[in-house]
């Protein structure tokens, strides 16, 4: 039978082991986005490690304005409010991370919880077999009259069937169950996901990025692969993917372009591995 347990908060709770993060979560049936209510509940002064959860999504949003399909009662589809307190010189490095270290700490709740090794490719997928299991969504909120704050939104396919997915992501998607064949208990999931996430945060704040750095990029399939890159210009480049750098931007040997044989940095792009 193919029933997933309902999320429920008090289950989440349950095996909560974090200090601040969920320390108030808002669980909906339906919400157009997690990311659009925990911004509106930021705005209006919600505290740092407010949590916004929702059985379905009408509007899910991926990055640049595209569409996260949500479909209700099977996946995880979670917005975190964050207010850091860094000093000014740190906040570049704060805003550069925060998407990286979602992938990261996304990944390490989905591989305690059910064992499957997940890997992430740049900036902030999550992969299963080379296939989409989860993405990150973060957003700025930096001139807010409540102050400044950042909402981390993840979705994660957790128990939905890979014929539920509509036709053009069949391919490119995938879900716990569909690797798996278990159903995944999403509470708990949702409780692993905030303590990954609270420790990574932590992390950052305390001593920077230099560990969540080597965690990131052992976990990174993108790296040593060839790819291409599609920039915010429109304009393609394909190289080799060497590393990532400091700022978390991602170093590419060119292979493509006028002066092939070039190192540069991107700081966001639409990556495709290809197959060398
Ligand atoms: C992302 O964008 O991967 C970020 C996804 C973030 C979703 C969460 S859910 C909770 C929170 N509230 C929101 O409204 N959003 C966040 P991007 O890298 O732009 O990838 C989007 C692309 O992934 C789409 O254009 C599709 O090709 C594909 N896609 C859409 N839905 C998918 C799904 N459920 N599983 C796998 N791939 C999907």
């Amino acid at each position: 039978m193919h029933q997933p347990h309902a999320l429920n908060v008090d289950s989440i709770r349950s095996t909560l082991a974090t200090k601040v993060l969920g320390h108030r979560i808002d669980l909906f049936d339906e919400l157009s986005s997690t990311n659009v209510e925990a911004t509106s509940l930021g705005h209006s002064g919600a505290e740092h490690g407010t949590v916004v959860i929702a059985e379905r999504q009408t509007a899910g949003r991926g990055r640049l304005a595209r569409v996260w399909f949500s479909p209700g009662g099977v996946n995880i589809y979670c917005s975190l409010v964050l207010r850091s307190h860094l000093p000014a010189n740190r906040l570049a490095e704060w805003l550069s991370w925060l998407p990286l270290i979602a992938a990261l700490a996304a990944a390490e709740a989905i591989e305690c919880v059910t064992s499957v090794p997940v890997s992430l490719k740049w900036p902030n997928d999550l992969l299963l077999s080379g296939r989409k299991v989860g993405g990150v969504l973060c957003e700025n909120n930096q001139a807010s009259p409540s102050g400044p704050f950042q909402v981390i939104g993840i979705g994660i396919n957790v128990n939905m069937k890979v014929e539920d997915f509509p036709a053009e992501l069949r391919a490119s998607a995938t879900s716990l169950w569909n690797e798996t064949r278990i159903l995944v208990d999403r509470n708990r999931l949702v409780a692993q996901l905030l303590f990954e996430m609270e420790q990574c945060i932590e992390e950052l704040a305390r001593h920077g990025p230099p560990q969540l750095a080597l965690a990131y990029q052992r976990r990174c399939s993108t790296i040593g692969q060839l790819v291409r890159a599609g920039l915010a210009d429109g304009s393609e480049l394909t190289g080799y993917a060497e590393s990532i750098s400091r700022d978390g931007s991602l170093r590419i040997t060119t292979r493509s372009g006028t002066h092939p044989g070039t190192v540069i940095e991107i700081r966001a792009a639409d990556i495709v591995h290809l197959r060398s």
